[in-house]
């Protein structure tokens, strides 16, 4: 019984599926067996529509489940300024998900009632749509279709993109000054951004090579990035592209590299001490390493990058005598490798700021800076500035004000992109004149270990806000404690539900990886 015109043909075909516990719209949106999931957006199609209708903007409608395996897939909203959906549009989006097929309709009626009835077809109002390289993509773009057109809301497939290109898109659509607002635009906007900092850097170099190796996890990244690399200047980056068309995050990709620290497949032949990067299965993490003599790796992680970008940003601030008048701030989880946290405020003279798992999180808390750069351990980042700090650099015609403005503007700043923090941090480097040894040598890793549990139920877990502490179970913090304790000063280590999965998560830092091992393991035997 939908009034106002609703189309209900296509009810029947996104019959809900029950799975015997809520759905419920995760750090991620939602993520299931892609078999579940066309109901889900045909749902999340119909709430994007009602999103676009109240603001009268484009909003995104993204389908992926980034490093999650092939046969997963997943949706999140994506709001006018290419930002994560509004927590109370969260809330809507587990209430509609959840509905029975009875409910539905009145859920809907309801919705639209306490939202005053926004108007149907509007101007400025469409929801865009874009999906990874899943093969379950294409079916469920046509469910959000039937979804969000359900009111006659404009509704455009913008097809294979990776996650930040379509934030970027959203962005664009709702800030026409910005340019053109596709993927070509989004190629021209970095390659040219590209362009004017690696010009005006010096090409004499002792220590900077512009080859590298690219992990691209057979995920988007892959045709993705061969695109952008065309459009930069010649010989700017040698980029060895691996990993491009197998199955998608099968022993590859960001997550995997920085879970098990270990090479990817398909990189037995890399010479040791060879810069390599990862992106993840949607190209919205970024990872690197190198092989060494010993056959292991060293990784450098989003806390060795969030590193190399605050140090740049600092050292200008500094010398453009903007520290006092510029509020800046480096954000991070608990995941933060604890000597990153220990350089930032050591040796950069930065207070490290920590709010909870979720690019969410952090990226509100680095929006009350003029100036932030925030990172996930796991590779997600980039730098947010205030249109203030913006015009402070644009009175200095120096060139270290110069180098901070494009710099400012290559990296997104809407959200963590795999393809742009690569080309930030290559600049960075070649800015520098440093190898990928000398970047890892800012600080050694505290070694680490990281172990998933299965749980019967993750919500019985819950922590402090800044994720370090278990509230409940009271008796497992208890023996957390008294663990770390026994393993010495550097110890440390917390249990946390994971918001994307069905498991709860230890993590142990030690003096030793034999400490942080049996750290882990101890603490993963008492949660089990
Ligand atoms: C999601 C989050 C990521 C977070 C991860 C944690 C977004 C877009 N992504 O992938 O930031 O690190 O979840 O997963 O928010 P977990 O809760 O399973 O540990
Ligand atoms: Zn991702």
């Amino acid at each position: 019984q939908f009034t106002r015109e609703g189309n209900t043909n296509h009810l029947h075909e996104h019959k809900p599926i029950l799975v015997g516990r809520p759905y419920s719209y995760g750090t991620a949106g939602f993520r299931e067996h892609a078999d579940q999931l066309p109901f889900i957006l045909y749902r999340i199609g119909y709430l994007a529509s009602l999103r676009a209708r109240t603001t009268g903007k484009a909003i995104g409608v993204m389908i992926t489940a980034s490093h999650n395996p092939e046969q997963d897939n997943g949706v999140k909203i994506i709001d006018p300024d290419g930002e994560m959906l509004a927590e109370e549009w969260e809330t809507y989006a587990t209430e509609l998900v959840n509905a029975s097929d009875e409910e539905f309709p009145t859920a809907v009626r309801a919705l639209e009632t306490q939202l005053n009835d926004p108007p149907l077809g509007s101007t400025g109002s469409i929801v865009v749509c874009g999906r990874d390289t899943r093969a379950s993509g294409q079916l469920l773009t046509q469910a959000a279709r039937a979804g969000a057109t359900l009111f006659r809301t404009q509704f455009e497939d913008r097809g294979l993109v990776t996650t930040p290109q379509l934030h970027y898109i959203v962005y664009v659509l709702n800030h026409a000054s910005f340019g053109p607002a596709g993927e070509e635009g989004y190629y021209r906007h970095h390659a040219l951004t590209f362009k004017e900092l690696f010009d005006k850097l010096s090409k004499s170099l002792t220590n900077y090579t512009p080859k590298l190796h690219l992990d691209c996890a057979n995920g988007i990244g892959a045709q993705k990035m061969r695109k952008l690399e065309r459009k930069l200047p010649n010989g700017a980056l040698n980029i060895h592209f691996r990993n491009e068309t197998g199955v998608l995050n099968h022993e590859c990709g960001a997550d995997i590299v920085k879970i098990s620290h270990k090479a990817p497949a398909g990189f037995e032949d890399v010479p040791v001490n060879e810069r390599c990067a990862v992106f993840d299965g949607d190209a919205d993490r970024l990872v690197y390493f190198y092989k060494k003599e010993d056959g292991q790796i060293e990784l450098l992680d989003g806390d060795k990058i969030a590193l190399l970008i605050a140090k740049f940003y600092k050292e200008h601030l500094s010398s453009l005598g903007l520290e006092d008048e510029c509020t800046f701030a480096c954000v991070q989880t608990a995941y933060a490798n604890g000597n990153s946290t220990r350089y930032l405020e050591e040796e950069l003279g930065i207070t490290p700021i920590c709010v909870p798992t979720g690019v969410k999180h952090l990226h509100h808390e680095a929006a009350k800076y003029d100036c932030a750069i925030y990172f996930e351990a796991n590779g997600h980042g980039t730098v947010t500035y205030s249109d203030r700090f913006y015009e402070l650099l644009e009175r200095s015609d120096s060139e270290a004000a110069f180098r901070l403005r494009v710099m400012s503007r290559l990296i997104n700043k809407i959200v963590g992109d795999a393809m742009a923090d690569l080309l930030a941090v290559e600049l960075i480097l070649r800015h520098y004149d440093w190898s990928v040894q000398e970047w890892a040598a800012m600080y050694e890793d505290a070694p680490n270990k990281q172990i998933k549990i299965t749980v019967f139920d993750r919500a019985a877990f819950i922590t402090t806000k800044d994720e370090q502490k278990l509230i409940q179970p009271g008796s497992l913090q208890v023996l957390i404690d008294e663990a770390v304790k026994r393993r010495g000063e550097k110890a440390r280590a917390f249990v946390r539900p994971s918001g994307t999965e069905n498991i709860v998560r230890v993590y142990a830092e030690a003096a030793s990886q034999a400490d942080a091992d049996l750290l882990a393991a101890e603490i993963a035997r008492a949660t089990d």
